[in-house]
């Protein structure tokens, strides 16, 4: 697996990041002139317009239904938070495209429920559970996170999840598991992209069993006050604010604790650029480019990474 050619243009659009921010400026417009429906476009004549009234047509589908949970005030950040149609249309998810602008509109034939999720390895309970039972089950909560993607954008987003803490002292880790091993979905006939079989489908993620316990990670079904759209990463992702974005696995079907280091998607593909840890750290740049800044997503801000992302009180003592 190790030596797999990785295709030129499957590596470049880790690293396009401009011409989509100006593409995400229009749509924040949108949002902050109200505009839903087709039937306020009327207020406008211009063709630029009429192309927006069908961005906004098509978003209808992913805006899922609310999901309450009280907000933890311990998690907040100063920075402003991201506008829900900014993170909603600017995503990596690669299973589907390379394209971060179009993920919103690719997921249209992903189904996320129902949907179980198996916890398996060296845990004294193994189980498999729906989803939504497994959520019932869990403490959910909102927290307002930073998230930093190695490729240098970022955003302040609310979550709505669990930490994995919890489900995992209610699976029982065995003493000598290590490390969590996360897997997500696999079905090439919705995500066209698991058709490119040079890439180590499925995308595998993992933790070190500290990192896992660490109260910052969570399991995220909700964003912004509703269910998990599916190209933020439905029924049930990872967040780690702590580490590069890639790190937080989207869709997870399963969640298996190792006593072995797990090989993950990206290590894989490149493991010069993209290792098992991947703390946000300024100081390390990626080889090809810096990280010493981040840019929001749907602004002109720029900002000076901050090592483990500003997360250093609740995880620096693990490393
Ligand atoms: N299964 C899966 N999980 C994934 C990815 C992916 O391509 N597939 N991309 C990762 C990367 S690189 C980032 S930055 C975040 C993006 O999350 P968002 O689209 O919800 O902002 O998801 C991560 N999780
Ligand atoms: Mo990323």
């Amino acid at each position: 697996m190790a030596n797999i050619k990785i295709p030129k243009g499957w590596e470049i659009p880790e690293n396009q990041v401009t011409p989509e921010s100006v593409y995400i400026n229009r749509r924040k417009f949108i949002k902050e002139l109200g505009i839903v429906g087709a039937g306020a476009l009327s207020l406008f004549g211009s063709s630029a317009c009429a192309q927006d009234s069908k961005v906004a047509k098509q978003l209808k589908p992913y805006q899922t239904q609310p999901l309450d949970a009280k907000k933890n005030e311990e998690f907040t950040v100063t920075r402003k938070q991201t506008d829900e149609i900014v993170a909603a249309t600017y995503n990596n998810f690669y299973e589907f495209t390379s394209s971060k602008s179009t993920v919103w509109r690719r997921v249209e034939k992903f189904k996320t429920r129902p949907w179980e999720i198996e916890i398996s390895g060296l845990v004294e309970k193994p189980m498999t559970l729906d989803v939504d039972d497994l959520i019932k089950q869990m403490p959910l909560e909102e927290r307002i996170y930073r998230f930093r993607c190695v490729e240098t954008w970022a955003m302040v987003v609310p979550w709505i999840g669990f930490p994995m803490k919890a489900l995992l002292e209610k699976v029982q880790p065995k003493s000598d598991a290590k490390y969590v091993r996360m897997t997500t979905f696999m079905d090439p006939d919705v995500a066209p992209h698991q058709n490119n079989f040079r890439l180590p489908w499925p995308y595998v993620e993992g933790l070190t069993l500290a990192e896992a316990m660490n109260d910052l990670t969570l399991l995220v079904v909700g964003i912004y006050g509703h269910i998990l759209p599916p190209q933020h990463g439905a029924p049930i992702r990872l967040i780690v604010p702590w580490k590069y974005g890639f790190k937080s696995i989207k869709s997870i079907v399963s969640i298996e604790l190792t006593d072995k280091k797990p090989r993950t998607f990206w290590n894989i593909i490149l493991p010069r650029e993209y290792g098992f840890e991947a703390n946000v750290n300024p100081n390390v740049p990626h080889p090809r480019w810096s990280q010493a800044t981040e840019w929001m997503i749907g602004s002109r801000e720029r900002h000076p990474t901050l090592i483990y992302n500003g997360y250093g009180d609740a995880v620096a003592h693990l490393y």
